[in-house]
């Protein structure tokens, strides 16, 4: 089989954000645009020759084409085995889970998350390392130096794979071996939590609960493990069936995106439990009858009641977050005696803490919750978690929440989001705000002083890497917060995240709407910033 030396020339921006390389479909069709990316991650690589390499994706449009690129360049460049999600399907913590497994020496995660999908949607891809996670930034920066010398790729001159049948096919000196993208990740998760439980809770009839997988990758999974293993009716989920638009929507689970679901969960006759997962399958909402459980209280929640699942039943080593989530979490490290460590967003910087065995649960704001059984963020093993504690507790998700508030106090939070705002001004915004940030403290705004302002900055406890400018933070003296930063993973001009939070411990005053109970802390932040005259917007576009 002929090898074919392609001639190319770099593109400029194919710098990996937050979350991988993400752009519109147009960007990614234009001739040798995938195909240097690939070659890029390959090049900044090392000793893969005859190694494994896994690849899979959300199922989004243009994923069929970019896994068949891929198989034909993984050739050309040397590696002995590729394993593929049946249909170039695999989930992000499926990705991870395999990678593991198999222990296969990286793999390439095809998804934009939940940004739209289609022909007008957006693409993405992402390198994860061995341990099954995302690769850390001294590799992305390798990726992209790669990116803009490239001068030529190389590709197999062969024919597409068969990929909807489970095997597996000979090429040269390479195998491609299709898997069923469900079952190793389903056999994972039976062992960390207990099914027997959660399944004698579905089929008691005494509960009821709504999954909606968003017409996204999460639709197989859930068929599987919540229907087929747990005994879920069919009318438990919404959306199973993965669409190449994600039918048109914007699979991200929150309480704008995933509308639908919310209605059911506070509509009459709502069931007693709710939760969505995007686009690539590693976000998670949580929901009870009425009721909304932020990312950063449910991690608190997990945190505290681990060691009523089979998998965390000996405890935690330490938990992690991202800066910007709320110090919920904290507050149960604190009572259970172990370490918090506080990271950058992105997922990419709680590996090392995971591979040292430092945490062993990990969470951020954004519907991200994860541990150290794969390296990823992962949705349906959140949603598993809370049916587990569910199962065991045999109380309502209000009951626990509120329970939770009452012992530790509750965190108001909620983040703004501005999309989709001129770059330029969301810049100068950044700017002013970063030259600014050190002199704020004394600064009195109301009933709130500034301890700290600053633009956070993360050494990496492990490899000592030194990550900066991840976001402002202003903090107040009752440990109240501000943050500002830019996204990583948007496509189109920029989007400024806002992220506000509050500590209340007195029970009396836990039950306010987050909005209300952020309202101060809403005003000083546009006083401080002034969002509005930077980002021409008189409020954010979305609000979780
Ligand atoms: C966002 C979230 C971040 C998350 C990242 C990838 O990044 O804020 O917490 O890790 O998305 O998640 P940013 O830079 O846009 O704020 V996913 O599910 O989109 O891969
Ligand atoms: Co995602």
């Amino acid at each position: 089989m002929n090898t074919l030396e392609i001639k190319t020339s770099p593109f400029s921006g194919q710098r990996p954000g937050t979350s991988g390389l993400r752009k519109k479909v147009s960007v990614f069709q234009q001739a040798n645009y995938l195909e240097n990316f690939v070659q890029s991650i390959f090049d900044s690589l090392e000793g893969y020759q005859g190694k494994t390499l896994v690849v899979g994706g959300d199922g989004r449009y243009y994923n069929r084409h970019a896994v068949q690129v891929i198989l034909r360049m993984a050739i050309a460049s040397g590696f002995g085995r590729v394993i593929v999600g049946r249909g170039g399907l695999l989930s992000t913590p499926a990705v991870s889970c395999i990678i593991r497994k198999f222990k296969a020496f990286g793999g390439i995660v095809l998804s934009a998350s939940h940004n739209p999908a289609g022909a007008d949607g957006d693409f993405g891809i992402k390198y994860n390392i061995a341990n099954g996670g995302p690769a850390p930034e001294i590799i992305t920066e390798a990726i992209y130096a790669k990116s803009q010398q490239i001068k030529q790729y190389l590709i197999a001159d062969c024919r597409d794979f068969e990929l909807d049948t489970p095997g597996e096919q000979q090429t040269g000196t390479m195998v491609v071996e299709v898997i069923d993208p469900v079952s190793d990740y389903a056999e994972l998760m039976q062992h960390l939590f207990d099914f027997d439980r959660i399944k004698s809770l579905i089929d008691s009839g005494l509960f009821t609960m709504r999954f909606d997988a968003m017409h996204a990758i999460t639709g197989p999974y859930a068929v599987e493990i919540l229907e087929h293993r747990l005994g879920a009716g069919p009318d438990a989920l919404m959306n199973a069936i993965p669409k190449e638009d994600f039918g048109g929507g914007h699979p991200d689970p929150n309480l704008v995106y995933a509308r639908d679901l919310v209605d059911v969960l506070f509509g009459s006759q709502a069931p007693d439990f709710g939760a969505a997962s995007d686009g690539d399958g590693d976000r998670n909402m949580i929901l009870g009858h009425h009721c909304f459980i932020t990312p950063s209280d449910s991690l608190a929640v997990l945190a505290a009641n681990a060691h009523l699942t089979p998998g965390y039943r000996r405890g935690l080593a330490g938990i992690a977050r991202s800066m910007p989530t709320s110090q919920a979490a904290d507050r149960v490290a604190d009572h259970l005696g172990i370490e918090l460590y506080e990271t950058p967003t992105g997922w990419k910087f709680f590996g090392n803490l995971l591979d040292a065995g430092k945490a062993t649960l990990c969470g951020e704001e954004s519907f991200g919750t994860g541990s150290d059984h794969l390296r990823e963020k992962d949705g349906l093993w959140a949603v598993l978690f809370w049916l587990n504690l569910l199962a065991v507790r045999k109380e309502s998700v209000q009951t626990i929440i509120n329970a939770h508030w009452h012992h530790f106090g509750r965190n108001y939070y909620s983040r703004h989001d501005y999309e989709s705002v001129s770059a330029d001004g969301a810049g100068e915004l950044m700017e002013v705000l970063r030259k600014s940030a050190g002199s704020l403290k004394g600064k009195r705004y109301g009933e709130y002083e500034v301890a700290l302002g600053d633009d956070f900055s993360y050494t990496d406890p492990i490899d000592g890497s030194i990550s900066e400018r991840q976001g402002i933070r202003i903090v107040f003296t009752d440990g109240s917060r501000i943050v500002l930063r830019l996204s990583g993973t948007g496509t189109e001009g920029a989007t400024l995240r806002l992220y506000l939070e509050r500590y209340e411990s007195n029970p009396q005053r836990q039950s306010l709407d987050a909005q209300d109970g952020l309202a101060d802390l809403i005003r000083i932040a546009e006083e401080i910033a002034q969002i509005r005259h930077y980002t021409k917007r008189k409020a954010p576009t979305v609000i979780t």
